[in-house]
């Protein structure tokens, strides 16, 4: 039986190969690969961002295990991303890490159960200046933007895409934030619509405002004032 405490073990030890293996071995016990992404996956990256703030690790040792990581990510993707609901395969999201930052596991995740959850995703990858982030609204017609930020430096950044966007004219798109450092605090001051602190509330999140749009535009379509 695999045991998530070795898994999270050889993910901080940057062993990308066994890591993939323990996942594979995890689902095929039947585990729920939600289960083996958190307990075996995001547990051993907890203990890497730990030991990384206390310097106790530092950036080639946190690459590795970002590589691990990944390894296992690419196991559960087709699980996670396997469509369940057809409601919402029309809506576009358009995903991406903000200019200045590389961080993208948790970004990708988002995007990997926004799928599953029956999103079309268009991920423009990390380092997203706002005008990416615009031209790939426009070309796509997206309904959601997703911004995600990992560093308190880049963070700040998620402001100018907020205000770009609605200068765009951009107004009926929801903007959506996530990344360890932002809130919804964060998300309410920017003038975002909204904040997923992970992928599950990320996706219900996306859900509502998506109906909440669907209301709006009844309501504008029928000639009333969405009060
Ligand atoms: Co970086 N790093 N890193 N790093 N790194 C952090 C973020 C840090 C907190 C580590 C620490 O000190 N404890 C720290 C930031 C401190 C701060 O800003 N105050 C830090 C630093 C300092 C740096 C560098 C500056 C280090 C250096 O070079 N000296 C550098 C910056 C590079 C850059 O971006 N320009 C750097 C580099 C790296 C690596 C490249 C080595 C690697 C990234 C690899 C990659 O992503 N491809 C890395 C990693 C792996 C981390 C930690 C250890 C782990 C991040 C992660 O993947 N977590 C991280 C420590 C930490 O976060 N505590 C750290 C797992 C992931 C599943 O969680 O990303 O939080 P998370 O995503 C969650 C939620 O936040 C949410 O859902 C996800 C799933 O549950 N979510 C969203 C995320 N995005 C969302 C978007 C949404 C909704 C929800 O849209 C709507």
């Amino acid at each position: 039986m695999v045991d998530y405490a070795l898994m999270n073990q050889l993910l901080f030890e940057g062993k990308h190969e066994p890591v993939k293996a323990m996942t594979e071995a995890a689902l095929a016990e039947g585990r729920p690969a939600a289960e083996v992404l958190d307990d075996g996956l995001i547990a051993g990256m907890r203990v890497v961002g730990e030991d990384f703030k206390h310097n106790r690790i530092f950036v080639p040792e946190v690459l590795l295990a970002a590589r691990a990581m990944k390894a296992g990510m690419a196991v559960l993707k087709p699980l996670l991303t396997e469509k369940k609901d057809q409601r919402t395969a029309t809506a576009v999201i358009v995903m991406g890490t903000v200019k200045g930052d590389l961080h993208d596991i948790g970004k990708n995740l988002v995007g990997m159960m926004a799928e599953g959850a029956g999103f079309t995703i268009v991920d423009l990858g990390t380092d997203t200046s706002a005008e990416r982030f615009i031209a790939a609204i426009k070309q796509h017609e997206a309904r959601i933007m997703g911004m995600s930020a990992l560093l308190t430096t880049t963070m700040v950044y998620m402001r100018t895409v907020v205000q770009k966007v609605r200068e765009a004219g951009l107004h009926h798109v929801k903007i959506c934030i996530g990344g360890a450092p932002v809130s919804a605090e964060y998300a309410k001051e920017i003038g975002a619509d909204g904040y997923g602190a992970d992928a599950a509330s990320a996706v219900e999140l996306f859900q509502r405002l998506l109906a909440e749009q669907d209301a709006q535009a009844a309501t504008a379509a029928a000639g009333g004032s969405a009060t």
